[in-house]
């Protein structure tokens, strides 16, 4: 899988894609990021990749000439999946869109700042806009690495147990159990026995049970209730 991400902040999403799961996934060969920054791509003075809203207001505009030449130049390269804009106002961000991006060969995401980019991108470039949640963040960069980092864990031997992704909260509407590790018992608070017990069948209606119970008490709306 590669993923593009076009911004005018490319320092903000660096170190993000340069550490842990994400960094090895990239070292094995399994995912490419590519950041793309938009100054690179102007023809105005100065670098200038933003100007001010038509109508007058408040908040500047990322305008349309250096987002199309730079969409054009990654796309002579290759054929994207989807173009992703990352809006507040996009369809939410849910482990069933995360799903269905993780199976996609080239993702391109655009991060949009200040107040947004020219309508006529969305309108005539952009496949699928994405908001991570209802709350205003000053721009798309930190949703553009939340939606990589939920995607790349995906591909296929990026996690280590390719089965953690399957018991992960949210990946079949449950909250996630709870977990324990060493020591069994720390100042009188113990581990449930039944997880000591090597009974695997026990174990894992037990696990079921508490994602289950925590599901209702935490999310009844994941239970339609
Ligand atoms: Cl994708 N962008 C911005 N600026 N704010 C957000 C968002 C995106 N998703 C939730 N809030």
């Amino acid at each position: 899988m590669r993923i593009d991400i076009v911004t005018c902040l490319p320092q903000l999403l660096e170190s993000f894609f340069a550490a842990s799961i994400l960094k090895r996934a990239q070292d094995k060969g399994l995912v490419e990021v590519h950041l793309h920054d938009l100054r690179n791509y102007t023809t105005y003075k100065h670098k200038q990749v933003d100007d001010y809203a038509f109508g007058g207001g408040a908040g500047m505009v990322l305008m349309i000439e250096p987002i199309v030449r730079c969409l054009r130049a990654l796309q002579a390269e290759r054929t994207y999946d989807e173009l992703i804009y990352l809006t507040p106002d996009g369809e939410k961000l849910s482990q069933r869109a995360v799903n269905t991006l993780s199976l996609k060969q080239n993702l391109l995401l655009l991060c949009g700042h200040y107040k947004g980019v020219d309508e006529r991108v969305r309108e005539h470039f952009i496949t699928r806009e994405i908001s991570i949640g209802d709350y205003v963040l000053s721009g798309g960069e930190l949703a553009a690495a939340v939606v990589a980092d939920a995607v790349i864990r995906l591909v296929p031997g990026v996690l280590s147990d390719e089965t953690s992704a399957l018991t992960d909260s949210f990946q079949d509407d449950l909250l996630a159990p709870p977990v324990y590790t060493r020591p069994a018992d720390y100042e009188g608070m113990k581990v449930p026995d039944v997880l000591l017990s090597g009974h695997e069948a026990n174990i894992n209606k037990w696990r079921y049970d508490q994602a289950l119970e925590r599901t209702r008490q935490r999310r009844p709306d994941l239970l339609g209730e």
